[in-house]
Parts: structure tokens; sequence; C-alpha cells
């Protein structure tokens, strides 16, 4: 059996979909979570700088999304046609285009900036893209691609919480009731209910 060791900080937010994904997939790895010390000490090791890394015996792999493909494909989570991969990865991508419009305002230092910003988005940006996206679901029975549960669904409900919080949206479960129950499906596994149960404390969710 190969060694499998997944760094990522304590957090829920890039690294948590593969996480995941492999305790979804039954494998045996290392849940190496560490703290900004650590982190200064081994950055310049990791192949671009940058956590999340999972390393199989002893090789680096990195990028969030290339290992979450690389996990779904390893458990029976992907498509069956190069047209079906596609048509996961372009959902990956338009959730990562979401994520990375929030993360605009949510790293704005300038308190000012920040709040004009945010008032941009949330008027011209986020209901359309969140509308989209609440259209996708109800077109898939509830998930993202192909009618049917793939590492896609991983992806969002590993960055749920994390969203919601740099959306500035406490509201969006209420708002849009098909992600919430994405997330819980994902969150039902028994699998990940034990995964769950057994994190580590303090466990940002922001
Ligand atoms: N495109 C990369 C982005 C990874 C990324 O931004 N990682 C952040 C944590 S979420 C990081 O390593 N920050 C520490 C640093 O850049 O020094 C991915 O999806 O894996």
């Amino acid at each position: 059996m190969p060694k499998i060791v997944f760094t990522y900080f304590n957090l829920r937010a890039l690294g948590e979909a593969a996480r995941l994904l492999m305790t979804y997939g039954g494998e045996e790895f290392e849940d190496h979570r560490i703290d900004m010390e650590q982190w200064k000490e081994i950055k310049a090791k990791t192949l671009f700088g940058q956590v999340p890394i999972l390393e199989v015996d002893g090789k680096q792999y990195a990028q969030s999304n290339a290992i979450c493909r690389y996990l779904g494909h390893k458990y029976g989570l992907a498509g069956a046609t190069l047209e079906e991969d596609l048509i996961i990865d372009q959902t990956v991508d338009f959730i990562n285009d979401i994520r990375s419009k929030a993360a605009i305002v949510h790293y704005e230092p300038d308190e000012a900036v920040k709040a004009k910003k945010h008032e941009d988005f949330a008027k011209n940006h986020y209901p359309f893209m969140l509308e989209k996206l609440d259209q996708i679901i109800k077109e898939n029975n509830g998930h993202l691609a192909l009618g049917k549960l793939t590492w896609a669904d991983f992806v969002f409900a590993g960055l749920y919480l994390y969203l919601k919080g740099m959306l500035q949206m406490p509201d969006l479960d209420d708002k849009y009731p098909s992600f919430k129950k994405l997330y819980d499906t994902i969150f039902s596994f028994p699998k990940i209910k034990e995964y769950v149960a057994k994190l580590p404390e303090p466990l940002y969710n922001v």
C-alpha cells in the first residue's frame, strides 16, 4: 500500500475537498495539518510554494483541483468519456471563478476599498453566478455534473463554508437551499461523518 501524506493548514478551504475524497474513497492517509511556523519551514521545499500538497510514496503533487481530479478518477467519481470529464472540469472551474471573485474582496487589505468592492460584486456579479450554480444543481439531480455524484460535488462541499464567509452571505443556505442540500449530501456519508467527528479543533470555517 502506498504511503500517502496530505499537507494543508487546519482549515476547511482549498485542501478540504481532497481530504473528503480520500475519506470517501477509504484511503488511508496521514492528515498532516500544519501551522504557520511549520509552513515557513517547508514552503521552499514544496513544488509551487503552496499547499495543499499530496505525497504518494515520497513524491509530491500539488494544485487542489488537479489533486481532486486525480482522486476522482481513482474512486470512480469521474466521467465515463472525455466529454463527461470536460463537463466536470468546466463546473469545477466555474466554482473556482466564484471563489476567486469573492477572494478579491475577502483578501483586500483596505477596508474602504473592500466595502466598495463587496457592494459592487454583491450587486453586479454574485447574483448571476450563484443563480447559475443553483440552476446547474437543479438540472443535475442535486449534483454539479452528469446528474450524479462526481468529484466536483466534493470540491463544492469542501469549499462551501469558506465560500459562504468570503461572499459575506450568512443567509446563503436559505437563499439557495440547493447548495446546503448538496453540502449535506457529502457530509452525510458515514465515513465523512466519522472523519468530521474526529477533526481537531479549532477548525477555521470561514
Ligand atoms: N492554485 C493553488 C492555490 C493554493 C493556495 O493558494 N494555497 C494557499 C493556502 S489556501 C497557500 O499555500 N498559502 C501560503 C503561501 O502562499 O505562502 C491550489 O489550488 O492548490
